[in-house]
């Protein structure tokens, strides 16, 4: 098939104009409710046909219609060799609908065979955005925000809206538009100053069935209703709480809700003044239950000025201690946001113990699209493998994660890439990640194969001789384990920026982020001999993990304290795997670019350029953890690589 490569712009990302040169002129019909469906639908076939002006009069059609028989937000597509039928739900599911459409054609689908039908797993599938006013966002690798500048609003609104197209187009819904770690300028985000600004983005959002949450601070009852206390339980904090959520709705009425990072690296919360984290999410809950707001409320609470001397406490538990006493607490329009792991974002970590555990509340599982500890959006990193390990991960004998979604699991949650780059996300094969995540958060049965084909199908076009990049995305995590913190054992990055390697870098501080390593062993032992995480899963999986035998060799070191010389599954021994997987880990990179030059005449100039420059320094990356981890290890072991290699 006939693509137009040269209309490629990375600004485009997945939504690319003149890849189908070939398609006849549609004509698009539909009532007026489904206006807005209809004109995304027309400027998407043009885009499509880029431009070349299709030839002569309509030949074909595509007829919108609302079908109300049809799952909330869902979709059917009936092809045709006359006209096209898009069936939707509501206004969302029509325009997923035609979404589903121009992709199928995008990828050099049929129109008149196609027969299509499709409804989200969750009905809230959201971005985080971690911006702060200033403009600066946290863990941000793709530029500055999207939405703010100097402490205040400062956007451009045809870019927003193009935003809004690209969410829209993978099914994402909900947005919150400012970082968990509240300032006093964002705190205002829910008073008279903002709300109008806040108002005027949400109508943007709005057309695209994007509905905004907004982060808000748990003190605000103190530091802008001037009162002497934030606890939950006075009277006077439970009216700040209801006139505050009055105000936010008189001025958007359609606000999908609060997100609460409490009791959190330094951040106020019930805790703090002894209440529960249900106490503190419920007065909250009940402000804004009336309107139908939801409150986020984030489990990431744990003690972050751990002494590092002390080995009873281990932060991994914290969450679980924190919140499982608490299951059927908490407000029906209260949800839990878990991030999927018990540590925070790490390369491989197991689902956090609350997944398959909480059976009485609404609960979200958070990732993170951003690559804070997977690259920087330099390194390449395929998200989507590591997310479906989560949604495929066992929550007891018989059921898996994937399984929790839609019941237990009633949102998912990412935190964002989206900046203000040219190419939106920085690395321009991080686009891959921000379109998975949506595909995924729709439909969690999803392969990571499957989403990666997609993706590059739509950026790049459907093109045989791209298939090695497909290989390249789902090996990619794999690779950048290889060269990180061995079996699951996490950090070992640089404090404060998190990219690249120091090995002691978070040992002697206050984080409780601690690997132990002496040397004859490394590890922190969290079976039922050690700090005893593993009871916090269900019985079957527990056992699983608290056994060396069965555990998966990835979370290893996650659960177990193990001397360099036991015996790994392949018969190597613990350091020498060290030794090779940082070897391979660099050597494959060295293959990525080898792979990447061979794609060079199927990929536009610039795309090939951009990719290359991030590869080369993904490589020196590469080359730095091989050197600084082995020669850590080699130090502190006396013991030789087997193959002779050079260990500094
Ligand atoms: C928004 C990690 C990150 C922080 C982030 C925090 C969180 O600790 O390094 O930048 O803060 O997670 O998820 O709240």
């Amino acid at each position: 098939m006939k693509t137009n490569r040269d209309e490629y712009t990375a600004y485009n990302m997945w939504l690319q104009r003149g890849r189908r040169p070939d398609l006849p002129h549609f004509d698009v019909e539909g009532p007026d409710t489904c206006y807005f469906a209809l004109r995304e639908c027309l400027e998407g076939l043009e885009r499509l046909n880029g431009t070349c002006k299709p030839a002569g009069s309509a030949n074909a059609g595509v007829k919108l219609n609302i079908d109300k028989t049809l799952p909330p937000e869902g979709y059917r597509i009936d092809g045709g060799t006359q006209v096209v039928t898009i069936n939707g739900a509501d206004t969302n599911g029509l325009l997923y609908g035609v979404f589903a459409f121009l992709s199928e054609l995008g990828r050099g689908g049929s129109y008149n065979q196609l027969s299509l039908s499709s409804a989200p797993a969750v009905s809230r599938r959201v971005i985080n955005h971690w911006d702060n006013m200033t403009g600066a966002v946290e863990r941000g690798y793709s530029g500055k925000s999207l939405f703010y500048r100097d402490n205040a609003f400062s956007y451009n609104p045809e870019r927003i809206k193009d935003y809004a197209r690209f969410l829209a187009s993978v099914g994402i819904n909900q947005l919150s538009i400012n970082n968990v770690n509240v300032t006093a300028v964002s705190a205002r985000l829910i008073t008279e100053d903002l709300l109008p600004e806040v108002s005027k983005l949400a109508a943007i959002f709005r057309p695209y069935g994007i509905r905004l949450i907004i982060s808000i601070d748990f003190e605000s009852p103190k530091s802008l209703g001037r009162l002497e206390t934030a606890d939950p339980l006075d009277p006077s904090v439970e009216r700040y709480w209801r006139e505050a959520a009055e105000l936010v709705y008189r001025h958007v009425p359609d606000l999908a809700g609060f997100l609460v990072k409490a009791d959190s690296e330094f951040r106020g919360g019930p805790a703090s003044i002894g209440r529960t984290q249900a106490d503190g999410a419920n007065v909250i809950a009940r402000a804004l239950a009336p309107f139908g707001g939801t409150v986020y409320w984030r489990c990431f609470v744990y003690n972050c000025t751990q002494d590092w001397r002390d080995t009873v406490t281990d932060r991994p538990k914290a969450a679980f201690e924190n919140f499982y006493p608490l299951d059927g607490k908490f407000e029906d329009n209260v949800i839990l946001q878990i991030k999927n792991g018990p540590s925070d974002f790490q390369v491989h970590e197991p689902n956090s113990p609350l997944f398959g555990r909480m059976n009485h509340t609404a609960q979200a599982s958070e990732f993170q699209v951003t690559q804070e500890y997977t690259g920087q959006q330099i390194d390449l990193y395929g998200l989507a493998v590591q997310w479906q390990e989560f949604f495929d991960a066992p929550v007891s004998k018989d059921r898996i994660t994937r399984e929790l979604v839609g019941k237990e699991i009633t949102a998912i949650t990412a935190v964002g890439s989206a900046g203000d780059d040219e190419n939106w996300t920085g690395g321009l094969l991080a686009q891959a990640n921000l379109y998975a995540f949506g595909r995924l958060a729709w439909d969690p049965s999803l392969s990571a194969r499957q989403l990666t084909e997609e993706w590059i199908g739509l950026t790049f076009g459907p093109d045989e001789a791209l298939n090695p990049l497909t290989e390249m995305i789902l090996a990619s995590r794999g690779v950048y384990e290889k060269y990180n913190a061995p079996l699951g054992i996490g950090w070992m990055v640089n404090p404060g920026n998190h990219y690249g390697p120091s090995v002691d870098g978070y040992e002697y501080m206050k984080w409780g982020t601690y690997h132990r390593a002496d040397t004859v062993a490394i590890g922190v032992d969290r079976t039922d001999k050690g700090t005893n995480l593993t009871a916090q899963y269900d019985p079957w999986v527990g056992a699983v993990y608290n056994s060396k035998e069965t555990c998966p060799e990835g979370l290893l070191l996650f659960f177990h304290r193990l001397p360099y010389d036991y015996r790994l599954r392949s018969g190597k021994t613990l350091i020498q795997h060290i030794y090779d997987t940082h070897f391979e880990g660099a050597e494959d990179v060295e293959g990525f670019i080898e792979t990447w030059d061979t794609l060079r005449p199927s990929l536009p100039e610039a795309a090939y350029q951009s990719v290359r420059n991030r590869l080369t320094l993904q490589l020196a990356n590469a080359r730095e953890w091989r050197d600084v981890v082995n020669t850590y290890f080699y130090r502190k072991t006396g013991i030789k690589d087997e193959k002779g290699r050079l260990i500094h």
